[in-house]
């Protein structure tokens, strides 16, 4: 029912599971929306020889007239946490495909944390933190290349227009890191 009363519900339950958060910028400065609205998140979870994988899409509005929190929280059975809640080792390779094409890999990165990944910069096509050779090169191997399909042609489209070619170098020149 839409018009009762407000019930606020929490969860008691023993925390023996592993966890993960992550908070996907985006906006300005990125080809991606805020919050990686429309991103898919691949992440492996590693702890001792125990291995879990999972993946989630970056959605809004699953819920009437309302959305979850903007983060992106995953959790995982790998080598359960003692039921007092200490901490252990444990980590994960996470991936995020973002709506753009680009992709940001984060290794070693501890379970039972909340980490920040933001989308990377506009001309940043191969999604390493900088923006440089590396970036000419992939623009380089998707040349002309009209295959919207393809992650790598999407990367390297960066004004977007369709079509790969001398206006997407001059967005990297313009935006060189290093
Ligand atoms: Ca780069
Ligand atoms: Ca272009």
């Amino acid at each position: 029912m839409h018009s009762g009363p407000l019930k606020l519900f929490r969860n008691d339950t023993p925390r023996v599971g592993r966890w993960l958060q992550l908070e996907l910028g985006g906006g300005s400065g990125s080809r991606c929306a805020p919050h990686g609205i429309g991103a898919v998140v691949e992440c492996e979870a590693l702890d001792g020889d125990a291995v879990e994988v999972m993946r989630r899409w970056v959605h809004s509005g699953s819920g009437y007239q309302s959305s979850s929190e903007p983060v992106v929280h995953l959790g995982f059975g790998v080598g359960n946490s003692p039921p007092d809640g200490s901490k252990r080792g444990g980590s994960a390779r996470v991936r995020v495909l973002w709506p753009s094409g680009q992709t940001t890999v984060r290794d070693g990165v501890a379970l039972d944390s909340r980490v920040a990944i933001a989308a990377p910069a506009r001309a940043d096509v191969d999604g390493d933190g900088t923006v440089g050779a590396g970036d000419l090169s992939a623009i380089m191997a998707a040349w002309g290349g009209m295959d919207r399909a393809q992650r790598s042609v999407r990367a390297a489209d960066i004004d977007g227009d369709g079509v790969i070619d001398a206006r997407d170098v001059l967005e990297v020149l313009s935006g060189w890191t290093h």
